[in-house]
């Protein structure tokens, strides 16, 4: 298996959405020849890492049943397997964990943290990595006043709790790499602070993803679409690199390359 997190960062993980709504209709194989062929892309752009999802997270999305969403992601999984670079499933479903891992993959990036029934042991009886996301309350209502007394530390105690989960089933913690959740139950003023105060999240010792690209909390600085937000993406993304992210979930693979290797370029 190839390891994620052995990799020197920073790292360029690239989205890959096996939703029906992501690619234009034509059915499921033209659609997995579409997925593929952005994954070729995106590997060409410099994507260390694919992460494709087969479940949409965005606020308010439906839930999607076991069977189409191994439908949607492992077809897809076996086909990018070929092109050589680690893949990431993103999925909170243990029957769809246990399908990745079996297919190949290098990492499940759950945003429920491993917390379906099931799941933690699901990933630890395999040699997979895992990506743990705070995330409060769920997609379908996760916008409605998100509330906190204290952000960072509720952030940071969810996921030292979602380690010692790990762990208590015998994931290992050079397994682990762990997520703020930027937009998952969370005002603008969260996101914002979350990534200002990243350094402190830094302080587990284990590594950071982050995942800001196109977020809508960029659409609320900025007052633009969702098509139009590449250069704030970027940015957002430079500014998690330099305070402590090791591996950002990207659209555009080329510019955050680009601006990844400036800044080591820089930092070297
Ligand atoms: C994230 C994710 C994220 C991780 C999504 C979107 C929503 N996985 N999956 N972190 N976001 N680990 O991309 O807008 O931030 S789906």
């Amino acid at each position: 298996m190839l390891s994620i997190l052995k990799l020197n960062g920073p790292l360029v993980m690239g989205i890959l959405n096996a939703t029906p709504d992501s690619f234009s209709d034509g059915g499921q194989f033209q659609r997995q020849e579409q997925a593929l062929q952005h994954a070729q892309q995106m590997i060409a752009d410099g994507a260390d890492v694919i992460d494709i999802g087969g479940e949409s997270t965005r606020p308010g999305a439906k839930a999607v049943s076991v069977d189409e969403e191994l439908q949607r992601v492992i077809p897809l999984l076996e086909a990018i397997r070929e092109l050589g670079k680690p893949i990431s499933v993103d999925t909170s479903k243990p029957q769809v964990m246990q399908a990745a891992i079996e297919a190949g993959a290098s990492m499940i990036n759950d945003v429920r943290a491993l917390t379906a029934e099931g799941a933690l042991e699901v990933v630890a009886a395999s040699k997979v990595e895992v990506c743990l996301m705070h995330m409060q309350g769920q997609p379908r209502d996760m916008q409605q006043q998100p509330t906190y007394h204290n952000l960072v530390t509720e952030v940071m105690d969810f996921l030292q709790q979602r380690v010692q989960a790990c762990a208590d089933v015998g994931i290992e913690k050079s397994r682990i790499c762990l997520d703020p959740g930027i937009g998952f139950g969370k005002t603008l003023e969260h996101n914002c602070r979350l990534l200002k105060e990243l350094p402190s999240l830094t302080s587990c010792g284990l590594p950071l993803l982050v995942g800001v690209s196109r977020k809508s909390m960029l659409g609320q600085i900025l007052g633009v679409e969702v098509d139009q937000r590449m250069v704030a993406s970027v940015a957002a993304g430079l500014i998690a690199v330099a305070k402590g992210a090791k591996i950002l979930r990207v659209h555009d693979v080329l510019a955050t390359r680009q601006a990844l290797d400036i800044y080591q370029a820089i930092e070297s």
